[in-house]
């Protein structure tokens, strides 16, 4: 048997100073769907995500709370751990910035960036003294003409205030990289995405790269720079390098470092795209490690129309949710209800819309009322087919059809053209069932009736299968209803060839996705 094909999916992992929110849910809840879909599709995948630990945003929430930075951090990783339980996220791998095993890496790569030159032959490190303005929220430095003034105070284009900082720091010489990214951009046309993302990052190389300030001296929560006390590496740098930490860096002949990097797909939020896409294949380029393949950026998410922040207090917390309306559900709807990759809103009203269209009505009813009928009319057994009529066939093929159109929009990140592909055979197997009447001919034509239900069970063991990757739970309940094992459930089943045998039994049906009903709505319906 030939290996399975590596899949590597990271996460940004999180900074520990806030307790998680959707978006938080949301980077990890599409990595999810995609390491899922991957597993499924017979690739070996490593699936990593995480928390950010260290810098001054962490060292001032640490303060604010009267608590010391590691008890702190170990603190609200958990709470991160604990989402991941929550939502249900397979990652094989949950890495902490504190970890030794990440202290070693980092510091690894700053030798190794250290002992290279730029392509201009330069050192790509060198010692400075720093002056400039600096975000701690953003933990982003600005230069002055991109910021405001307001109240004599200067803030970053996020919002969050900049202030001064001078100290001396070490710089990464990253004007000398400018044509070698431009050049790697243009080699790989799929290394940014979506297209708008990849435009505007090629856009801000091309408007010049400035060396980037790289050490701190004015606090002490981070990773020490090595052979340079009194230094701590700028977050950033010790952030990126976990995506290499987890697969075993610096032993890069190590069995899983060979098989993983580089890593397949970097998913990301939008406002972090720069360090992503500019500032991280650099610093790979300047060890002597291939860069990453591909970064996604996704949108942002507002509460019923608002920026989500705390200052707001409109901050949504993905327990609630899970708890009002089910975990698939919310699953489903935060990959279906906005294009992945354009900013979306949340608001109650489209939650509920999708729950009770897409799911109870659309979904959940072919599952209900055509098992229904198996048990009732064919003995609780898969139906024998008889000859099939070219309707039969014609969605039949459009059910063998499917992973390959869910599989190009996957791989692009399209996960609500995928979700959409599925919801047309879904509306087609509907719209099957309503002409082929199959109730009608119990008594007309028992035979007909029988091929009508066995080829619509065949459509819903198809959408059950390819459902898995985003509603696991339900999608799982379906399944069970078919009785098919473990081992009958992934992609590789899918088509004519592993089409169920007629006759196997099929347990009592029971309904997969509730209605929600609305408070008030309720009360109006009792009268
Ligand atoms: O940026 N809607 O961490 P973070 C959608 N530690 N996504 C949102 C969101 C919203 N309202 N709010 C936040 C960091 N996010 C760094 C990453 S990686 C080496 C280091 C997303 O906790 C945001 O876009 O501030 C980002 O991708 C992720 O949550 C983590 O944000």
């Amino acid at each position: 048997m030939s290996a399975r094909k590596p899949y590597y999916v990271t996460t940004p992992i999180y900074y520990v100073n806030d307790a998680p929110h959707i978006g938080h849910a949301y980077t990890t809840l599409a990595c999810d769907v995609l390491a899922r879909f991957m597993r499924l599709d017979g690739y070996d995948v490593h699936f990593l995500t995480g928390t950010d630990e260290h810098g001054q945003k962490v060292e001032k929430a640490a303060s604010a709370a009267g608590m010391e930075p590691q008890p702190f951090t170990d603190k609200v990783s958990r709470n991160f751990r604990d989402l991941g339980q929550l939502m249900g996220y397979s990652n094989d791998d949950f890495i902490r910035t504190t970890e030794p095993r990440h202290i070693k890496a980092s510091q690894a790569i700053w030798q190794a960036m250290a002992a290279g030159k730029s392509p201009k032959g330069r050192d790509n490190i060198y010692l400075e003294k720093y002056g400039g303005w600096y975000a701690v929220r953003d933990e982003a430095f600005y230069g002055e003409d991109e910021l405001t003034k307001r109240d004599g105070k200067m803030f970053a284009p996020s919002g969050a205030e900049a202030e001064w900082v001078e100290e001396p720091s070490y710089f990464f010489r990253l004007s000398d990289w400018q044509d070698t990214l431009l050049k790697h951009y243009e080699d790989n046309p799929d290394f940014i995405g979506p297209a708008s993302r990849r435009n505007e990052v090629i856009s801000f190389v091309k408007s010049g790269l400035e060396d980037l300030s790289i050490s701190r001296t004015t606090f002490g929560w981070g990773v020490p720079v090595p052979g340079a006390p009194g230094h701590i590496m700028y977050v950033w740098v010790d952030a990126l390098t976990n995506y290499l930490t987890a697969v075993g860096y610096p032993d890069t002949k190590s069995e899983i470092f060979s098989k993983y990097w580089p890593a397949d797909l970097h998913m990301v939020g939008k406002d972090i795209v720069r360090f992503h896409a500019v500032y991280w294949p650099a610093f790979l380029m300047a060890a002597g490690i291939k860069p990453q393949k591909r970064v996604f950026a996704h949108g942002w998410w507002t509460n019923e129309g608002q920026k989500i922040s705390k200052s707001l207090g409109n901050v949504i917390v993905p327990a609630e949710l899970v708890a009002k309306y089910g975990l698939d559900q919310l699953r489903y709807f935060l990959l279906r209800e906005v294009p992945f990759g354009q900013d979306g809103d949340f608001s109650n009203a489209a939650m509920v819309r999708r729950m009770n269209t897409d799911l109870a009505n659309d979904f959940g009813n072919l599952v209900q009322r055509v098992l229904t009928q198996v048990n009732r009319n064919c003995n609780a057994a898969v139906p024998q087919h008889g000859e099939y009529t070219s309707a039969d066939l014609s969605i039949l093929k459009r059910a063998h059809d499917l992973l390959d159109r869910m599989r190009v929009e996957i791989q692009r990140q399209s996960f609500h053209l995928a979700l959409e592909a599925m919801w047309e055979l879904i509306a087609a197997g509907n719209r099957y069932v309503d002409a082929q009447a199959p109730w009608g001919l119990k008594k007309t034509d028992p035979e007909r009736m029988a091929t009508v239900l066995y080829v619509l069970v065949e459509v819903i063991r198809h959408l059950g299968i390819l459902a898995q990757p985003v509603m696991p739970i339900s999608a799982g309940k379906i399944l069970d209803q078919l009785g098919l094992a473990a081992d009958e459930r992934g992609f590789d089943r899918l088509g004519l060839t592993h089409a169920l045998e007629p006759g196997r039994a099929l347990p009592k049906p029971a309904p997969v996705f509730p209605r929600f009903v609305v408070e008030g709505e309720a009360a109006k319906a009792q009268g």
